[in-house]
Parts: structure tokens; C-alpha cells; sequence
């Protein structure tokens, strides 16, 4: 964890050396969506950002996860990027109604970390 802050710090000096840009990203859309009702829980979560997300190699510095309303964990690793995109995948073999919290930590271009939740609801 240290390393990454350090790294994400270097990297954000080096960034911030070499461009006059940009405010720090912001989430745009997900599905599910803030405050949606669904009713089948899909097999993955994606974000989409208002701006490519930064990644250093494979290293973990966006992460979405999602928990049940029994709040266990029901996304598996902590997600993949594709440029403005955060996918992370669940597990929805036995899925329960009730309220799951999505809570993301993504990297910016300009090396600032955002971070933010959002709940949807599965119903019957
Ligand atoms: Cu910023």
C-alpha cells in the first residue's frame, strides 16, 4: 500500500511537471445505477468516469466492490480498468434482496485519488 502512494505521488509530481491539465475525474454513469431498482443482480458492476482512469502496470489503485444487505462482499478481485470504464465482477449465484452498496477509489489522470458510494436496490 505504501508503495503505491508513493508511486501514485512520484507519479502525479511528474504529471503535474509536464501538464497545465485538468481537474480530478468524476464518476459519470454505473450500472447498476445510483438509486436503481433492479431485479436480476447482472454478473458485473462497471463504472464509467468522465476521464481515462490512471493505472500503474497491475498494480491495484482502482478498485470498486460492492456488498449485500447482509453487507458481504459479493464482488470478486477489486476490478479492471479500460480507459474511462471500472469493471468489477460478482458474485450473483445466490443473490438476496435488499439494498448493496457500491464504494470506489480510482486514480486520476492528474494522480488525484476520488473516491465515492452509491446504493441500488435488488427487488423481487
Ligand atoms: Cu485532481
Amino acid at each position: 500500500m505504501k508503495r503505491v502512494t508513493i508511486g501514485l505521488l512520484t507519479l502525479s509530481l511528474i504529471i503535474s511537471g509536464i501538464s497545465t491539465a485538468s481537474a480530478h475525474t468524476v464518476l459519470i454513469s454505473a450500472n447498476p445505477g445510483k438509486g436503481s431498482m433492479i431485479k436480476v443482480l447482472p454478473a458485473k458492476i462497471t463504472l464509467k468516469f468522465g476521464d481515462p482512469l490512471l493505472t500503474l502496470g497491475k498494480q491495484a489503485i482502482n478498485k470498486v466492490t460492492v456488498t449485500d444487505p447482509d453487507n458481504f462482499l459479493v464482488t470478486t478481485g477489486v476490478g479492471y480498468v479500460k480507459g474511462r470504464v471500472l469493471t468489477a465482477f460478482l458474485v450473483n449465484a445466490t443473490p438476496i434482496t435488499g439494498t448493496y452498496k457500491v464504494s470506489y477509489r480510482v486514480a486520476s489522470q492528474d494522480g488525484h485519488i476520488v473516491t465515492g458510494s452509491f446504493t441500488f436496490k435488488l427487488q423481487n
